[in-house]
């Protein structure tokens, strides 16, 4: 009824019914259109498509569609056969298009080089809390004290600050044995502090690591005082074992030794059991085949990853697990009498190290890593600290595989084994090769020289190779790590192993002579702190090794490490590029960086022995004659020319000359297997394309 009265206004307003418009119509039209209603019905009642157009009387003008025509009729063009293939053409180049730009998207994203992460691109910089600055004139560094050096960090352009253990603890001298792993030890301040401390740094840029030590507790922790009286869930929190105790003699469950010598099994009287140390008697063994300590260690992570720290170091990551069955580990020196075993290195750690399982309990810390990851821009990084010493193999185990990640990158501790006697360009290079053969395609390096537990560099080698060992640090693809006062080439102070205080047996001053008091400037203590006394007497050489000092002098210690600071983290081909071996010898190692897709390469000659003079085009034809010094230990030599058939190097010294060249080593035949590169450099070859800002 509605339509016959709508269709009869529209009569009357001499329109048409077409879908809501109207459209004027002349006389002719008119005509047009009832011939075409006319056709259509014809149409309709043969039951065919399009043949009533296509039949149109030859005196009557063709019609071609437009809009405000009904829908009926342009229902009958549309099914034209040339109407009808235009738009399946049309459909199908739409659906081939769309195809071609989501896979042209996805082959640009698998193709381009992924950007450097905050790990890889900064320095790591380690800094010993109770050394580097006092801000309540204690005598003993803290939080705020590092706070309140920020700049520092910001000077020599590292952007990532690694802060060795501050956990409560009741053993003061090593904050490794913790007795509360989510506190902070009022030695370095408060938890607020801490905070106050992470957010100026986050402030700046910088980010933030912290160490994880899952192996074992100190024997203050509430842990061990509970697993010690068999209370419930904490009865097996740690390593518990019978043992025959006669008088004061223990007789432990098996031959195994600590890592600072003597039975790893010490008898407590309260359970009557013995208990396994890896470590000292105060650090027991927490038992990570127990889910529950697993789950507690777990919840550590969780509660520093949501306070917004960045990463940890997983500590004495080889150490986690120890065999079940217990049996004795076999002697080093099979004729040794077995009464005799007391040092570590006097058996081989076949059942208390790298245990079936271990691995499996760091995937599962970088699965909740992971989960702490996925905010854009807050990635987590996680490292492991495990000195396998030769076994390289077993380190290289650490980054995971091919399906599932581990750490970030192990720490790499080879360079530790530097000192005077086997210093050479020969010994570098091979302790250099070792890492880059042995680690698994594409990933990525990892390089320090000093640690809190180690003396320091500059003391090892002599401090005239502390300037050319910063270099090859600096120049080496991977993360370089150093450790507080090797910039300014700080060197151990011996005098504080002898140091009278009242210090307990826990302690071990045969560390103290690297963790002396940061040498901030030439005032009392170094600018360390205001106290009459420090926890540790100042190297006397502060007076003139000192920030402040060398922050004057051009060619100081201190700024050359900033000029490779800043150099490495501009110059692509230092930061990610390939690493080629040269050259090396007795004297000088040498190698070039290079990126496809640039010309600019950096060769590096860094000498480690004596006065040396090499013909290095003679030895490598694709270096030029000439090439320009672009930073030197000796700083008045830079931005010199120099002749590539007679590069002169001092004893110490180290050069970085840099030149252009389409022809980069790395893909020479003779170059294939001296060269590295890791992760995707910067360049696409599909699509020829340099990316300089990843
Ligand atoms: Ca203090
Ligand atoms: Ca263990």
């Amino acid at each position: 009824m509605a339509e016959g009265i709508n269709s009869v206004e529209l009569q009357e307003k001499g329109g048409l019914e077409n879908n809501g418009f109207v459209h004027e119509q002349s006389e002719d039209d008119q005509l047009e259109t009832s011939k075409i209603r006319r056709n259509s019905s014809q149409t309709d009642a043969n039951n065919t498509t399009s043949i009533g157009i296509m039949e149109e009387p030859q005196d009557v003008l063709p019609l071609k569609p437009f809009a405000g025509m009904p829908k009926d009729v342009l229902l009958q063009f549309s099914r034209q056969p040339c109407y009808r293939i235009t738009r399946e053409i049309l459909f199908w180049l739409i659906i081939i298009a769309t195809i071609a730009i989501v896979g042209a998207t996805i082959a640009i994203i698998a193709l381009s080089p992924k950007c450097l992460d905050w790990w890889q691109s900064s320095p790591i910089y380690q800094v010993y809390p109770r050394s580097f600055k006092d801000s309540n004139n204690d005598g003993a560094g803290d939080l705020k004290g590092v706070q309140d050096k920020i700049d520092h960090f910001l000077y020599l352009d590292v952007k990532t600050i690694w802060i060795a253990p501050f956990y409560k603890s009741s053993l003061k001298d090593f904050n490794y044995a913790v007795d509360d792993f989510m506190d902070v030890d009022p030695t370095f301040g408060t938890m607020a502090e801490f905070e106050s401390m992470m957010s100026a740094m986050h402030d700046k840029g910088l980010k933030l690591i912290i160490d994880l030590i899952p192996n074992h507790t100190s024997d203050k922790h509430n842990w061990f005082q509970l697993s010690k009286n068999r209370t419930g869930k904490y009865t097996d929190y740690y390593i518990w074992q019978d043992c025959v105790r006669a008088g004061d003699q223990t007789v432990p469950p098996n031959n195994w030794v600590s890592v600072y010598g003597n039975s790893s099994w010490e008898y407590d009287d309260t359970r009557k059991q013995c208990y396994f140390h890896q470590f000292r008697k105060e650090q027991p063994d927490l038992n990570l085949y127990n889910p529950n300590v697993q789950g507690e260690i777990q919840s550590v992570m969780k509660f520093w990853l949501e306070k917004g720290v960045d990463g940890f170091t997983v500590d004495a990551a080889k150490f986690l697990l120890e065999a079940e069955h217990l049996r004795d580990e076999p002697q080093v020196n099979k004729s040794q009498s077995p009464d005799t075993v007391t040092a570590y290195d006097e058996l081989f750690h076949d059942y208390t190290t790298t245990q079936v399982g271990m691995h499996d309990i760091i995937r599962s810390f970088r699965q909740t890593v992971n989960e702490y990851s996925r905010e854009p821009g807050r990635y987590r990084f996680m490292g492991t600290e495990s000195n396998d010493l030769k076994m390289v193999e077993k380190t290289m185990l650490y980054y995971g595989n091919s399906f599932i990640k581990e750490a970030d990158f192990p720490l790499n501790f080879y360079l530790f084994d530097l000192n005077k006697s086997d210093l050479s360009g020969n010994n570098i290079f091979n302790i250099v090769d070792l890492w880059m053969k042995s680690m698994p395609k594409g990933k990525w390096p990892h390089w320090m020289v000093g640690s809190p537990g180690n003396s320091r560099i500059a003391s090892r080698v002599g401090k005239e190779y502390i300037n050319v060992v910063n270099m090859l640090l600096l120049t080496l693809p991977g993360t370089p790590t150093t450790y507080y006062g090797e910039e300014l080439g700080m060197e151990d102070n011996s005098a504080a192993i002898t140091l009278e205080t009242n210090h307990s047996a826990e302690y071990d001053p045969t560390e103290y002579p690297e963790k002396t008091p940061m040498q901030w400037d030439s005032s009392a203590n170094a600018g360390f702190s205001t106290a009459n006394k420090t926890w540790l007497p100042l190297n006397p050489d502060y007076m003139a090794v000192n920030v402040e000092e060398q922050k004057k002098q051009q060619n100081s210690t201190l700024n050359l490490y900033r000029e490779l600071s800043r150099l490495r983290n501009s110059e692509l081909p230092l930061h990610r590029g390939w690493l080629c071996y040269i050259w090396n010898d007795s004297d000088v190692f040498a190698y070039v960086r290079e990126v496809d897709g640039m010309d600019k390469v950096f060769l590096m000659v860094l000498n480690f022995g004596k006065p040396s003079i090499l013909n290095l085009r003679q030895a490598v034809p694709e270096i030029p004659t000439q090439v320009t010094i672009r930073l030197s230990t000796v700083v008045s030599r830079g931005g010199k020319s120099m002749s590539t058939d007679r590069i002169q190097t001092a004893m110490g010294e180290g050069l970085i000359l840099e030149y252009n060249t389409n022809k980069p080593v790395h893909l020479k035949d003779t170059f294939k297997d001296k060269c590295f590169i890791s992760e995707k450099a910067c360049y696409s070859s599909a699509f020829n394309l340099l990316y300089n800002n990843c």
